[in-house]
């Protein structure tokens, strides 16, 4: 038998709600083509996290997408620079930056989210390294660590206080995000197997080093499911 309460709307729908709240947000990074296998910056399996995040998803009403969205000729690719090599590193005005191979032109199909991701719900999804100059791995500023994005305006407007974080790279997109969110003083969790790493020239050890400086934790997918 169902049971109704005084409203007469069906208590067992409550069940189908989310456990996280309006104050709690996912913040899926740059689960793009080109960084997955077969794509032109492929993160090792970074395939394999599409589905823990799609099942993490439908866990929160609120989850925002970034994508890495760069113009053709972007200064951050080493065919910009005559002489130079992926994952080599040069001195740019406002600091150094490694170079990488030409990933998620604008438009293309590499720059299209994996087509595996199902997050129909998800509210926003916000576009970075679209300046032709400068590269960005945070989703909150670019990488002079000057110029914000607009990200955590955004979020404090809309009420957000929590952000969970998972994508790609770790390293790279999801460490820069994580502390900037830490920093901006939102609380920051980082869904360890919701992540994958490129792990070059030591950046995943450094990665943890920075973020246990910043405050920002790690939990594992399954543990989140049980929240409520
Ligand atoms: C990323 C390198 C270059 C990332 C983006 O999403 O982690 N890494 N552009
Ligand atoms: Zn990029």
């Amino acid at each position: 038998m169902l049971n109704q309460g005084s409203t007469g709307i069906r208590e067992d729908a409550m069940a189908a709600h989310p456990p996280f709240g309006d104050e709690d947000l996912l913040l899926v990074i740059d689960v793009q083509k080109d960084f997955c296998p077969g794509g032109a910056l492929a993160v090792p399996r970074g395939d394999e996290i599409v589905p823990v995040i799609n099942r993490l998803a439908g866990n929160f009403r609120r989850v925002a997408l970034t994508q890495d969205w760069h113009p053709a000729g972007h200064r951050s690719f080493a065919s910009s620079h005559a002489g130079r090599q992926p994952f080599e590193s040069i001195p740019m005005a406002y600091g150094e930056q490694t170079l990488w191979p030409d990933h998620c032109v604008q438009g293309t199909p590499g720059a299209a989210l994996a087509a595996a991701l199902d997050i129909p719900h998800a509210e926003l999804v916000l576009r970075k390294g679209c300046r032709p100059e400068i590269d960005s791995y945070s989703a909150f500023f670019e990488n002079d660590r000057r110029t914000p994005t607009g990200l955590a305006g955004y979020l404090r407007e809309r009420g957000v206080r929590r952000l969970y974080l998972a994508g790609l790279a770790f390293d790279f997109c999801v460490r820069w995000s994580a502390e900037d969110a830490a920093a901006a003083g939102f609380a920051a969790i980082i869904v360890a197997d919701a992540c994958r790493a490129i792990d070059m020239a030591g950046s995943l050890a450094q990665a943890y080093v920075a973020l246990s400086a910043a405050g920002v934790t790690m939990a594992a997918a399954a543990d989140l499911s049980f929240r409520s």
